[in-house]
């Protein structure tokens, strides 16, 4: 080697040509050769795994090429029913090992790139996560779309191209620190171009009254949405769908070549730089006006360019003719709105039937409100979504005049219709009149003009029946449903656990768990038998050592393979209570100290891992992660302790880090205040590893706890019902704090864990907060039963028979939380779609 440069490490007899759908292991090396070749993007010398990986994703995506084009094709053809989900957020993370998996060409890909001199584990490694998503919602998304291609459905997903994903999470003494994610700095194998899919987008401007007395809006800036297109592949099936993410560009007209010659190199190339400003970041900050502004320059910018496509297709689909009916639209297309972030999808298709299509209002709305479903996946007031009129008014005047007189036209219909609902119009109307700040309310908007709202678990859909959308019942009976959330076994079993997939494959004598996910409840009857006991515990135990090494690389921190592994990861806010996990933390710290030796040596070694991002200006949330930081360094550095416990923060976490996370862990903590996580999903993913839940009743907790057995699931708190009552209490100084929880927040004040400014966090904690709600989370009235609840769960671990079949149980109770059920029955009950197979 000289200054480093690498030697080839390609196999000199392995031929270099192109097949791209090789079987075989040495036709499938040279298919990968061929790609480092021919469409190389570094130097020749290199194959680096860094080079192994970019040439066998292009070799897979070959593949994945072929049956891609023959599924557009076949639902051309077909012309079937198809459905569009609309979302801000897809966390896609890593598409090398999915798309081989979901191909099922695993082994021979591990053999080929063996005789390239790599392993697959290690190339797959290369791959950075596409990040374009925060958390749950965007995960969400990214597991439908699975379920939608395996289970043979024509459904595309449609997002937007951000040029920087999720900030990446760096840990430094001052806590969390957000740097720039670059998930496209070298390129994207998975993303295809379609430099023919092009459509215009405006903003600002105003609106004409033509001599026909139609409307029409002109003027403002025009930008160009161009497609990006992702394979998303079934689980052996041939049925490929899209996920076609927009990407924002101006035009060479709009680059002023004048002005430039002219050295006014800024100003020549203005709108250029406006357009990038869209597609830079995921939720720009949006404390300022500017902000706000492009949060809804990108929310329109994905609607009106999915909807302009959605049209075109369904106009050249039918023979080409280009003849059809309007009315026969909802019978050929469904939007789902991923949250109100894309709810401006409904005056936009209004506008474009109306403005550019010639129709009257109410067969515009006859055809927006049958295509247009919302799923609502929040009750927090602070995330219901708010536009200020003013704005809109500016930036989308048609659209504003389009609520306006939907908004109208609900009111005098609950006028003549309804009596009863008079005092209750200023409520549920769309428009806010309120004098310091006029908003429209967009959860409003989709309720009104969708023909269906669901919630995302059973206990949050009764919710939005009973409180939030309680009139709204009244009205439309029959518009709301309950569709719980599920998961990917595919990604979140399968691939990441491929031990633990082994042995339910061997003990149920089929693989067909992987699509038809209530076959685990099989496992039920060997729950109790040595030998499954036994491989089950080695197969956890690989996933367990996995997760060591990840723990010793990315933090240095040496972790004990035989502790009880406890874990919580999720974005990090108040609700969520990971101050409740760390304040239990620092308890069981105090408590150890104060332990005789021999005393210690009868507990339960514990290693509390917890991870998750901030949201960089939730000033509480940082404290939360530097606090679990400083925990950490003084605990895993104290000798009297370290056997017994350790606090891990684990650093950065996203898709790719769960995937190692999730199968190692046995015990994760679901611990909301009760009535505020609307699912949660990370906790289907837990259960269905064979890690038992720490919880409240919240969310889809609750189903969860159903279906694995209350002797499998380790509840404690509040129930949603008492939280007005808890809340109202704490207010009137009714709250009696547990001698435990005031010793725990005083362990902490004492400076034990350094001299970092916690009281702003703390204080949170109290009845009369200057800084917080007083313990809006209730994190104070939980933590009691919260420690009694650890001491059951440190007790059980101490059985292995038990905490095994505990272990089994829960995997196999998990059966309902696939996705494949979950899009099941939004394929039926709300799109009305059905399965087109490519043949
Ligand atoms: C969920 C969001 C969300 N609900 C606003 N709402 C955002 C709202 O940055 N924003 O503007 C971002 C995200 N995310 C989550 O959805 C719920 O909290 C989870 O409980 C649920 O499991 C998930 C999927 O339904």
């Amino acid at each position: 080697k000289v200054n480093g440069a690498a030697k080839p490490k390609t196999s000199d007899k392995i031929p270099v040509a192109a097949h791209p759908l090789a079987e075989d292991p040495t036709d499938i090396a040279s298919n990968i050769k061929y790609h480092a070749q021919y469409s190389p993007h570094f130097s020749p010398v290199k194959f680096e795994p860094e080079q192994a990986y970019y040439a066998a994703a292009e070799s897979v995506r070959d593949r994945l090429i072929q049956q891609w084009n023959e599924t557009y094709l076949h639902y051309h053809k077909v012309d079937p029913k198809q459905t569009y989900y609309l979302s801000m957020e897809f966390l896609q993370g890593r598409a090398l090992t999915n798309a081989i998996g979901n191909l099922d060409i695993q082994d021979a890909y591990s053999i080929a790139i063996n005789k390239l001199g790599h392993e697959l584990e290690e190339i797959t490694e290369q791959e950075k996560d596409m990040a374009l998503g925060n958390g749950g919602l965007g995960r969400l998304a990214s597991c439908f779309l699975d379920s939608m291609a395996t289970l043979n459905l024509p459904a595309w997903g449609y997002g937007l191209r951000y040029r920087y994903g999720l900030f990446k999470q760096r840990i430094s003494k001052a806590g969390q620190e957000e740097m720039a994610e670059d998930w496209l700095e070298k390129f994207s194998p998975w993303e295809v171009v379609r430099h023919d899919v092009v459509f215009p987008v405006r903003f600002f401007g105003h609106v004409e009254v033509l001599p026909t007395g139609s409307r029409k809006w002109v003027g403002g800036e025009v930008l160009q949405a161009l497609a990006y297109d992702i394979p998303i592949p079934g689980y052996k099936t041939k049925n490929t769908n899209s996920l076609r993410l927009w990407e924002a560009k101006a035009s060479a007209q709009d680059f002023n070549l004048f002005q430039f010659n002219d050295g006014q190199y800024q100003s020549a190339a203005e709108l250029h730089a406006r357009a990038e400003q869209i597609c830079a970041v995921l939720y720009p900050g949006d404390a300022t006006e500017e902000g706000k502004l492009l949060r809804l320059k990108q929310q329109f910018f994905l609607c009106s360019a999915s909807l302009q496509d959605i049209i075109s297709r369904f106009k050249e689909r039918k023979d080409g003719t280009g003849v059809r009916e309007w009315s026969e639209f909802p019978t050929k297309v469904a939007v789902q709105l991923n949250d109100t972030h894309p709810t401006l999808a409904i005056p936009e298709l209004m506008r474009l039937l109306m403005d550019e299509e010639g129709l009257g209002w109410d067969e515009a709305w006859d055809v927006t409100s049958k295509t247009i479903a919302y799923t609502n996946h929040t009750v927090l007031p602070e995330a219901l979504e708010k536009w200020s009129q003013v704005v809109m008014s500016k930036l989308l005047p048609r659209h504003m005049e389009i609520i306006e007189e939907i908004d109208r036209r609900f009111i005098a219909t609950i006028k003549s219709t309804r009596p009863d609902l008079e005092n209750k119009i200023s409520d549920i109307r769309i428009l806010d009149h309120n004098p310091n700040k006029p908003v429209v309310r967009m959860a409003n908007l989709c309720v009104v003009s969708g023909h269906t709202v669901n919630g995302v678990a059973q206990l949050h859909s009764d919710i939005l029946k009973d409180e939030l959308f309680a009139d709204y019942v009244s009205i439309w009976p029959t518009k709301f449903q309950n569709k719980t959330n599920g998961i990917t076994p595919r990604r979140w079993l399968k691939f990441c656990s491929p031990e633990l997939s082994l042995t339910i494959t061997k003990w149920l004598k089929t693989d067909k768990w992987v699509t038809n996910l209530d076959l685990l409840v099989g496992l039920r009857e060997f729950a109790d038998n040595p030998e499954l006991q036994a491989e089950w515990d080695s197969a956890k135990m690989a996933n367990k050592q996995r997760l060591v090494q990840y723990i010793k690389r990315v933090t240095g921190e040496s972790i004990d393979p035989n502790s009880l592994f406890d874990i919580q990861v999720k974005r990090i806010h108040e609700y969520k209570r990971q101050l409740l996990n760390i304040l239990g933390a620092v308890y069981r710290y105090k408590k150890l100290k104060e332990m005789s030796p021999e005393e210690r040596k009868t507990t339960t070694p514990r290693t509390i891992m917890i991870g998750g991002k901030a949201f960089a200006t939730y000033t509480n949330a940082k404290r939360i992660v530097k606090l679990v930081n400083d925990v950490g360094a003084v605990v895993n550095t104290d000798p009297e302790v370290n056997e017994y416990l350790k606090v891990v923060f684990v650093p950065n976490y996203n898709v790719s880090v769960a995937e190692v996370l999730i199968p190692g862990s046995e015990l994760s903590q679901h611990i909301s205040t009760a009535g505020m996580e609307a699912s949660g999903t990370s906790n289907m993913k837990f259960a269905l590893n064979g890690c038992l839940i720490i919880g409240t009743l919240d969310g889809a907790n609750v189903e969860i706890r159903e279906e694995v057995g209350e002797d499998n699931f380790f509840l404690f708190g509040a129930t949603a019902d008492q939280v007005p009552k808890l809340r109202k209490d704490r207010e009137d100084g009714l709250f009696k704090p547990d001698p435990r929880f005031e010793e725990a927040k005083q362990f902490i004040r004492s400076k034990a864990f350094g001299s970092y400014d916690y009281e702003p966090l703390l204080d949170s904690l109290e009845g009369n907060s200057g800084y917080g709600r007083g313990d809006y989370f209730l994190v104070g009235h939980d933590f009691p039963t919260y420690i009694d609840t650890q001491a059951k769960v440190d007790e059980a671990y101490k059985d292995r028979k038990r905490w095994i079949k505990m272990s089994i149980l829960s995997t196999a109770g998990s059966g309902k939380f696939s996705s494949d059920r979950t899009i099941s029955q939004y394929a039926k009950e709300i799109w009305n779609i059905e399965e087109c197979p490519v043949p």
